[in-house]
C-alpha cells in the first residue's frame, strides 16, 4: 500500500513510518520540523540523540535499501497539504502531525490557541484535501483516551448506544478531556465524523492512551534510527520519565495522590495497531473508532512498578497536582476492535522497564535535571504575560 505518514520525524510517526515500510508498503513521510523548534522555545532536548529526518532516511535505505520519500511543509498550509496528497497519491494517510503536549497547550492563551489552530485547522485542511482529491483515502488519525476523561460509567470505542425517554439512538460518546490539547482531538474528532457523513470519506480515529518505551525492531538497528525520548515536564510522558528520574536518584514525580488512572500502552504496539488499522481500512462513509491503549495503570501504580523494577533506591514524591484532574475515579475501557484485527499487546514487563533503564543510564549526562519540575499550573494559565 501507499501509505503517507504526517509527522514522520516525531516520536511515534518516525518509528512507525520504519515499521510500515519494513512491512513492505511504499511509505513517505511528512513534517515541519516543528517539533524539534518547542525543545529551542523550551530549552530542553531528547534525552536520546536523534539525527536529522534526512540521515535517517538515509541510513534506513543504506541498511535495508528501502527508499522513503520525504515532504517538509506544514499542513495547516492548504497548498503544502492538498499538492502533497495529489503528488504521494496514498491509499491511507497517517495522520500525526499535531502539537501534542497538554502542558505546552496549558502554558497561557498563546500556547492554547497555536494548539488548537495547528491541531483543527491542519486535520479540515487534510479532510478537504482528501475529499476533494480522491474520497477513497483511508484517513488513519491519532486522537486521545484524554478525550473521554474519566466518566463515571464504561468507556466505549466512540460510540455510544443511548436510551432516553424511551427513545434510542447511537451517539458519538459524550466527551470530557482535560486542556486544550485534548480538546483539540475533540474538535477533530468530531470534524472527522461530519466529513465521512457529508462527503462519503472513510477514518478511523485512534484514542491512544500514553505511550511508553522508546526502542522498536526497526530503531533498533542503528543509532542513527532512534527516535526521541522526551524526559521534560512539558513534554515527557509519565513512564519515560519515571525511569529517567529513577535512573538520576530524582523522585519520581507523583502528582497529587497518584490515584489518577490512565490508559497506557507499549511503543511497540503503537506502530502495530497503525499497521493493522491501515491494512484494514474502514468503509467509505464510516467514522470508526478504535481505543487504542492495552492496560489501565493509576500513576501510583506505575511509579510504584518502576521503583521495584529498579536494582538502586527509588523514592516516591507526591507533589502538589499543577493539573485539574479527578485523582479517585471509576475507570473501565472497552478496547477490544484492535485485538479482534489481529493486536497481540505487549503489557508492561520488568524486561521492557530494564531495557529503558538502560538507554537512560546510557545518555544519563544528557539530563538537565531543572527540566523534571512541572512548572505549567492548569489553574495558573491566566497569570501569563502574553494574555
Ligand atoms: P511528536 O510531537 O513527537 O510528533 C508530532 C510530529 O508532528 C512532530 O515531528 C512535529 O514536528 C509534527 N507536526 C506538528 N504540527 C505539524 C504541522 N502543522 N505540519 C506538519 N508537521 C507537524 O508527537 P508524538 O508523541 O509522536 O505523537 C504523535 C501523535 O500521537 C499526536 O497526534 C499525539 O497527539 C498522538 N498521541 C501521542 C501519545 C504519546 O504518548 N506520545 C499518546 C496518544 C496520542
Ligand atoms: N503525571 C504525573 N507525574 C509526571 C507526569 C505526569 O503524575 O511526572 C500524571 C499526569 O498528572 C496525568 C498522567 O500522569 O494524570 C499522564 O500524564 P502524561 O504527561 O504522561 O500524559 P498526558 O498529558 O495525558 O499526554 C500524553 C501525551 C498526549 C496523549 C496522552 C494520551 O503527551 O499526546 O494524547 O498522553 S491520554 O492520556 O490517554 O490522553
Amino acid at each position: 500500500m501507499r501509505i503517507l505518514v504526517l509527522g514522520g520525524d516525531g516520536y511515534l510517526g518516525w518509528p512507525t513510518a520504519l515499521h510500515l515500510s519494513q512491512c513492505g508498503h511504499d511509505v513517505a513521510v511528512a513534517d515541519n520540523f516543528v517539533r524539534r523548534q518547542y525543545d529551542f522555545e523550551l530549552g530542553v532536548e531528547s534525552l536520546v540523540p536523534i539525527e536529522s529526518l534526512q540521515t535517517r532516511i538515509s541510513t534506513w535505505q543504506e541498511l535495508t535499501g528501502k527508499t522513503i520519500k520525504a515532504y517538509v511543509g506544514d499542513l495547516t498550509e492548504a497548498d503544502f497539504t492538498y499538492e502533497m496528497i495529489r503528488d504521494f497519491a496514498p491509499e491511507a494517510v497517517v495522520h500525526f502531525a499535531e502539537q501534542r503536549a497538554a502542558p505546552y497547550s496549558m502554558i497561557d492563551r498563546k500556547h492554547a490557541v497555536y494548539t488548537q489552530v495547528n491541531n483543527v485547522v491542519g486535520t479540515l485542511n487534510l479532510l478537504y484535501a482528501i475529499a476533494e482529491i480522491d474520497p477513497d483515502i483511508h484517513l488513519v488519525k491519532l486522537g486521545t483516551m484524554g478525550e473521554y476523561g474519566t466518566p463515571n460509567i464504561d468507556i466505549e470505542e466512540g460510540w455510544l448506544e443511548v436510551e432516553h425517554k424511551g427513545r434510542k439512538d447511537r451517539m458519538l460518546y459524550p466527551k470530557r478531556p482535560g486542556s486544550f490539547y485534548h480538546l483539540s482531538k475533540v474538535h477533530d474528532s468530531h470534524n472527522m465524523e461530519f466529513a465521512c457523513r457529508i462527503w462519503g470519506l472513510r477514518s478511523t480515529d485512534l484514542n491512544q492512551g500514553v505511550v511508553y518505551g522508546q526502542q522498536t525492531p526497526e530503531t533498533m538497528l542503528d543509532d542513527r534510527l532512534a527516535t526521541r525520548f522526551d524526559y521534560d515536564a512539558v513534554f515527557g510522558t509519565v513512564l519515560n520519565r519515571f525511569v529517567v528520574q529513577a535512573v538520576l536518584g530524582h523522585p519520581l514525580t507523583v502528582y497529587g495522590t497518584g490515584g489518577q488512572t490512565r490508559g497506557v500502552i507499549d511503543i511497540r504496539d503503537t506502530v502495530r495497531c497503525i499497521q493493522l488499522a491501515c491494512e484494514n481500512p474502514a468503509e467509505r462513509g464510516e467514522f470508526r473508532v478504535f481505543n487504542q491503549m492495552t492496560e489501565s495503570m493509576s500513576v501510583a501504580g506505575i511509579a510504584e512498578t518502576v521503583a521495584k523494577s529498579y536494582p538502586g533506591e527509588a523514592v516516591i514524591d507526591n507533589l502538589d497536582n499543577p493539573r485539574v484532574e479527578k485523582e479517585e475515579h471509576y475507570y473501565k475501557v472497552v478496547h477490544s476492535g484492535l485485538v479482534e484485527l489481529g493486536l497481540v499487546p505487549h503489557l508492561l514487563s520488568d524486561t521492557l522497564i530494564t531495557s529503558l533503564f538502560d538507554v537512560a543510564k546510557r545518555y544519563a549526562d544528557r539530563v538537565d535535571l531543572g527540566a523534571m519540575q512541572p512548572r505549567v499550573n492548569w489553574r495558573g494559565a491566566l497569570s501569563g504575560e502574553a494574555r
